[in-house]
């Protein structure tokens, strides 16, 4: 037998793929057949353009969306809604022969999505990406025998833009009814063999390999309060495939994959695998409700969020929707809207513990696009004293449905520039992004707060989304979609809360506005806090009417325990106690988001395997017509219908079971918690480059269930905090740039 080297046997000591990432069960989406529905089609993306490949053999359909081709505009009740773009269609002439060893599969470390088969005597390769660098989506044809490459290539709009073919391009544009223009175009680059443009499509006979580049964009701008009629789209799209056509598809690919490796390979993850995990996806979640629990799968989905991510929202562009960017439906459930009372919230979650700081830009940029519009509105209902309120959905625009005021959304959407400063130590953010919402919205809150009987702060006329309690034949109900005011709801308080404690911490770092601080830190502490009801839970109304069979969807009660800091198992057992008891009766199924915040609430409360329970839920596979929350054969978010934000939420909740860094401890320094809820399914593992608040990153390893080795470098600046494992906790304090090691 030959003689392994010694690198090899390192390699597999630690796990390491050659290739220095995580195996390929959990970072390859893979099918035994093509795509026969959309939430079969696999995701690719460049931030703004979006595409789902099916896969097909004899005809290959991308569909195809840009971010910004929105219906609507920017008043109240002028929502639009998301729009698709077009597809991109190739249809194959193959020779003879039956078609075998067919292969798709999306590798989320490469961003690239690639179909293998053999038809006859040849063996084709189709790979589809959509690079940020270049701002197309690429499709390469190749084969391996030479001239037998023989495609047509067309475009449809999913409006009434006119389409058209001119030498080696096929292009289409035209203008939404809201006034929005839009182009797209496909250019096809033969290698060997003949092009030829006929009747709105081009063809190729006989090449030896063939690339076809897709550009797409509007004039939408978000350069409120000028107005949003960017650069005109035709020429954008123009420039964009010249510059493209220019360079060599190899290049184009090292480019695309560089630049995405370069925020994806910042985190790492091994769960170890599991005896299906070598299996096409869609039979892996098939698999996991029977168990045995397949842990790569669990590191998949991770994977995935992260991948998506990176694919729907870079610096510059709109944030995630609801759908992410990608949606074929000209009337997309919710409009595939920014939904402010959970959704896009979620979206946003992973983006800063798994190092994905510059994917949360878009959301910020929106926020301050959505103050800007909201204060100058004309709708009565949006009329403040001091600060701004929004809607429960919004578009891109700054409008919205006229459904549902969500007085305290503006204060939920603030915590995320807060929470990038707190991960990333960026003062000058802080200073100059997040710390005037801050301040703006707690003043705004302050005199808005009323003394309730007993003289605690309460909000005055609060809503628990999306039901309350309605009195009916004399009766005390819970009923869905209930919009009545109710002063005191527990979302508003706790959402108020975590402002107000936002702002003391930032104006202290910042050593600003002391006074107001004051009376800030005087009004949160008189702020009527979580209260436990009559069987045990965190009450969701001031008055005591929580039902033990209530199973909606929302668990708006406990926002304080996660995404904010009020409860914890540490410094408020009682309340974590309570917030137990209010999870254990709204039980572990329901929507997908429903599921995905779910397992960060039990990470919270430091249950891993409830946490890795509700996942096992989550990734239950669900047809495509399917009615339960779960997952999609692509592994796109069940609610149903499709929603990302599921996707998002189980990628930052398995962060949270594996690190958190949220708490501080009785003297105020923060608490870098290592594997705080690690299942006993996840016996052994790996993660590297997680973040922790405060500017560190940790890689920590584990055995049997026991951390074996942990490492925390302090990414900028210094830092000081308390290093806990289970009951043990030690005392750090690290210069810039260096590491302490737990071992
Ligand atoms: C909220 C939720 C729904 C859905 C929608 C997009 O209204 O209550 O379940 O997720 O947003």
């Amino acid at each position: 037998m030959q003689r392994l080297p010694l690198v090899w046997f390192l390699i597999a000591l630690f796990g390491l793929s050659p290739r220095g990432v995580a195996a390929p069960e959990s970072t390859v989406l893979w099918y035994a057949q093509p795509a026969a529905h959309w939430l079969e089609a696999l995701p690719i993306g460049n931030g703004r353009m979006g595409g789902m490949v099916f896969g097909g053999v004899a005809r290959e359909q991308v569909q195809f969306n840009e971010q910004t081709l929105w219906l609507g505009g920017d008043q109240t009740k002028d929502m639009g809604g998301y729009q698709p773009f077009g597809d991109l269609y190739l249809d194959f002439e193959h020779g003879a022969g039956a078609v075998k060893n067919y292969r798709r599969e999306l590798d989320l470390d490469r961003a690239v999505n690639r179909v293998t088969y053999t038809s006859g005597d040849v063996t084709y390769v189709r790979e589809a990406l959509a690079s940020h660098p270049a701002g197309v989506i690429a499709v390469r044809l190749s084969a391996n025998r030479p001239g037998r490459i023989r495609v047509t290539v067309r475009l449809t709009d999913a409006h009434e833009g006119v389409i058209t073919a001119a030498a080696d391009t096929v292009s289409s544009a035209g203008r939404l009814p809201n006034g929005l223009a839009y182009a797209a175009a496909a250019q096809v680059l033969a290698e060997g063999g003949r092009v030829t443009a006929t009747a709105g499509q081009v063809a190729v006979a006989d090449a030896d390999a063939v690339t076809i580049l897709l550009a797409a964009a509007t004039d939408f701008a978000r350069d409120f309060p000028q107005g949003r009629r960017g650069p005109e789209p035709v020429a954008t799209v123009a420039e964009r495939l010249r510059r493209s056509a220019a360079t060599p598809y190899a290049t184009l690919l090292q480019a695309h994959t560089a630049d995405h490796q370069a925020l994806f390979r910042r985190v790492r993850l091994d769960l170890g695998a599991g005896a299906i995990s070598a299996r096409p996806t869609d039979e892996r979640l098939a698999a996991n409700a029977k168990g045995p629990r397949d842990p790569a799968l669990a590191a998949l989905l991770f994977n995935y969020g992260r991948y998506l991510l990176i694919a729907c929202s870079r610096p510059g562009g709109l944030p995630a929707n609801l759908q992410g960017l990608w949606n074929a439906n000209p009337k997309p459930a919710w409009f595939s809207g920014y939904t402010t009372n959970i959704n896009v919230e979620m979206n946003y979650w992973p983006a800063e513990p798994t190092a994905l700081p510059e994917c949360h830009e878009p959301l910020f940029d929106w926020i301050d696009h959505l103050a800007a519009v909201q204060k100058r509105s004309t709708d009565p209902r949006l009329k403040t004293s001091a600060g701004w309120i929004i809607y429960s959905t919004h578009n891109p625009f700054g409008g919205n449905t006229g459904w549902a005021i969500h007085q305290p959304g503006s204060a939920w959407l603030v915590q995320h520039p807060f929470e990038h400063f707190a991960f990333t130590g960026d003062r000058r953010f802080l200073a100059e992004r997040a710390y005037p919402l801050l301040r703006e919205l707690s003043c705004y809150w302050a005199g808005r707060l009323v003394p309730g009987a007993d003289g605690r702060l309460v909000t005055p006329d609060g809503w628990s989304p999306e039901h309350g309690p309605v009195k009916e034949n004399g009766k005390i109900v819970l009923k869905e979609g209930d919009r009545a005011p109710h002063p005191g709801v527990s979302y508003d308080q706790q959402i108020v809360w975590d402002l107000f404690n936002n702002f003391i911490e930032a104006s202290a770092v910042l050593g600003a506005d002391p006074a107001l601080r004051a009376e800030i830190t005087a009004t949160r502490d008189r702020m009527l806090g979580p209260t436990v009801g009559r069987w045990g839970q965190i009450q969701e109304w001031r008055e005591d009417v929580d039902e033990p069979a209530d199973h909606h969807r929302h668990v708006s009660h406990l926002f304080a325990l996660h995404p904010g800091r009020q409860i914890s198992p540490v410094a408020t057992p009682n309340w974590a106690a309570a917030a137990k008891v209010s999870l254990n009766a709204r039980g572990d199924g329901g929507t997908g988001w429903s599921r995905a915040w779910k397992v960060n609430f039990w990470a919270r409360l430091l249950d891993g395997d409830r946490a890795e329970s509700i996942l096992g839920g989550l990734l239950n596979l669900v047809p495509p017509a399917g009615r339960s929350g779960g997952s999609y054969p692509n592994l796109f978010g069940a609610h149903p219908p499709f929603q990302m934000d599921s996707n998002f939420g189980a990628t930052a909740g398995i962060a949270e079971m594996l690190l958190q860094s949220h708490a501080r401890d009785a003297t105020g320094t923060r608490i870098i918690h290592l594997l705080p809820a690690l299942p006993a399914a996840w016996a052994d593992g790996r993660v590297t480059g997680l973040r922790a608040r405060g500017g560190c990153e940790v890689d920590l390893r584990w055995q049997g269930g026991r951390l074996v080795a942990a490492s925390v470098r302090a990414l900028s600046g210094s830092a000081t905090f308390v290093v806990r494992y289970g009951a043990e906790t030690r005392p750090v304090t690290l210069e810039s740039g260096k590491t302490y090691t737990w071992q």
